[in-house]
Order: structure tokens, then sequence, then C-alpha cells
């Protein structure tokens, strides 16, 4: 019989190419929905009769463990959480409890229903922030400089907390920013391809930003969704760095994403003072040689691939008559 998997977060980015590998590979999907949401299964249309759904909520304790009961997974992937870093100073107290408290309700449901599942938690890049040393490898001291990357950091320290007192499978992915057609429109790179189509499409003539000289490692969340599944697979649990070692800025990204359709950005982005953040991370650039070496992972797209795939995907998207107009 084939390994289940219980995912959170599954409607999202991560969730949705997740599941699509997992289903491949043969494995029984379930995926946990919030009963009061109005879930958007958009992203798992290519797999949403064969993913299993139960209700439950990554704020309430027993819906995990009930949910962990009626799945009986032999791996948790745990992708839930209040995940947009702006938002996480209007909303510091969902943030933290989503985000941080959500990775302990996880764990706690696990250790009460069969402590030999195993965990992916999510970590992020955010969690080294005013960064401490270039490139940031997995022994790189946190510096978080947001509510989210505060959450975050907490949500790695439990995990490996966990992995320490219980000798559980709980290994966290370091992953760096990662993305895809899929990705939410509040995030800067959707926002900017979701616009470029509009702009393109003569539906929309500006583009308001906040700080464009700020620098990510930027990769694909297909590639990254593999280095997740491969850290289950290994015998013992640990952290892994997953990012591609290179760091564009946001200006360069808006440089790609225009050109691709022969608009030049200066004609179109406004600066403005509200989506600056108030305190804001730099500089991030990934060393994944430890995922490279004990994985065999490592990323297949490049940085003008991954801008050119995103305005592609929305070019064709408005084209085909379907809007999304955001104002933040
Ligand atoms: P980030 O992603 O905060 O790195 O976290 P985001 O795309 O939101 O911001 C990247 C950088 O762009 C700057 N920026 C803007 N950002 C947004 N969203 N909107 C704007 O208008 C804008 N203008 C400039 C930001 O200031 C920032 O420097 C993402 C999330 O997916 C996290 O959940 C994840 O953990 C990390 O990546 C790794």
């Amino acid at each position: 019989m084939g390994k289940s998997a219980f995912i959170t977060g599954v409607t999202g980015q991560d969730g949705s190419y997740l599941a699509e590998l997992l289903i491949e590979k043969g494995y029984n999907v379930t995926g946990l929905v919030r009963r009061n949401s109005n879930p958007n299964l958009e992203h798992l249309k290519a797999v949403r009769e064969r993913v299993r759904f139960v209700h439950g909520d990554i704020l309430d304790q027993r819906s995990l463990i009930v949910a962990l009961e009626e799945s009986q997974p032999d791996e948790v992937y745990n992708f839930a959480a209040q995940s947009f870093v702006g938002a996480s100073w209007t909303q510091p107290v969902l943030t933290g409890e989503a985000t941080a408290l959500g990775v302990t309700r996880i764990l706690e449901a696990i250790r009460t229903v069969n402590p030999k599942i195993r965990l992916y938690q999510a970590s992020s890049s955010e969690m080294y922030g005013k960064v401490r040393e270039v490139p940031q490898t997995e022994r790189t001291p946190f510096h978080p400089r947001s509510p989210y990357g505060v959450a975050k950091a907490y949500g790695h320290y439990i995990t490996v907390n966990y992995r320490e007192s219980f000798q559980m499978h709980a290994s966290s992915g370091i992953c760096f920013n990662h993305e895809s057609p899929r990705r939410g429109l509040e995030f800067v790179t959707r926002k900017i391809s979701n616009a470029v189509a509009r702009i393109k499409h003569c539906q929309q003539k500006e583009l308001k930003l906040g700080n464009i000289e700020a620098s990510r490692d930027w990769g694909y969340a297909g590639d990254y969704v593999k280095a997740m599944w491969l850290m289950l697979q290994q015998t013992e649990p640990d952290d892994y760095v997953i990012a591609t070692g290179e760091t564009h800025s946001v200006r360069e990204f808006l440089e790609i994403a225009f050109s691709r359709v022969g608009l030049n950005w200066q004609d179109h982005v406004k600066f403005d003072q509200n989506l600056m953040r108030p305190a804001e991370v730099d500089h991030l650039v990934g060393d994944a040689s430890l995922a490279r070496e004990k994985l065999g992972w490592k990323p297949t797209v490049t940085f003008q691939r991954l801008v050119e795939s995103m305005v592609d995907a929305d070019m064709e998207r408005v084209g085909r008559g379907e809007n999304h107009w955001i104002s933040w």
C-alpha cells in the first residue's frame, strides 16, 4: 500500500505543488481546510478529485488531533500560517497564533496520535532578517525583522526542540523566497507579473510599490517541494537551507517582467510610502550546500526564466478575461 501524507495549507502555492508531487508518487493525500473559509481549490484543479479534504484549523488543537486520527498519515507537511510579512505588523497576535503556536499544535497532535509520523515544518529565510553573515547557512544566527519572522523562528525552534525532546522525525526547510504563477497576489513577484499583464492589456496604468532595492534569493516553488519530500525520506531528521544561491533586487525583477512584454517599468511604477515596512529585510541569499550534498537537491529554474514564466502565465490569464485587481 502507498504511503499517506497530510498537508496543512494545501490550497496554497506550496501545498498544491506538493499534493501534485505526492499523488504522482502514489501517496494518499489528505488536505486540511478551514471550515468557515470559502476554500479556493483553484490551484488544486489538476488533483482535486484525488485529494481527500478534512476540516480543521491550525488554531484549534482538537481539530488537528481528530484530523490526524482520521487520516493516519505517515508524513505531515505544515504550510498553514499567516504567511504575508506585511500583514504581520497589523495582525501580530493572529500571526503568532497561526505561524508560531500552530506549529506546537501540530507537534502535539502528532505526539498524541502517533509519534512516529514524520513532520516537515516550513521555516523561512525571514528568520535571518538583519543578516549576520552572507550567504546564510543552517548555522547562521537569526535576527528576525517582523512579527512574521519572529513567529517563524519560534516555529523553527519548537520543531528542533520536539525532535530533541521526544526523538520525533521532525525536519525544517529554511526556504528562501519561492515563486510561481500560483503565488498569492499580495507578494511582490506576483503583484508585478499580474500588473504587467493588466497594464499590457490596458486594464491598469500604474503599479505602486514600496522598497524596490530589497533583494531576495528567488527560486521556483515546484523545485522547493521536491526538497521538502526528500527531507522526510532521510533516515535522520535535520534542518536544511533551500535556496538558489543567487540574489536579485525587486528592481531587477521589474526590468525583466516589463521588458518581457515590451514595456519600460519606469513608465508605470510609482513609489508608495505606505508599502514600506516598519523594519525591512534588505538582502537575502542562501547557501544550500547541505541540501545538495545530503538530499541531492538542486534548483532547476533560473531567475530570468522564473520571472518570464510568471509574466507569461498572467498574460494568458488576463488575455482569457480572468482578472485579479489588488490595491495593496
Ligand atoms: P517576503 O516576500 O517578505 O520576502 O516573504 P514579499 O514578496 O512580500 O516581499 C519581498 C520584498 O519586496 C518588497 N516590496 C514589496 N512587497 C510586497 N509584498 N508588496 C509591495 O508592493 C512591495 N514593494 C516592495 C518588500 O518590502 C520585500 O523586501 C516571502 C513570504 O512568502 C514569506 O511567507 C516567506 O517566508 C519568505 O518569502 C521566504
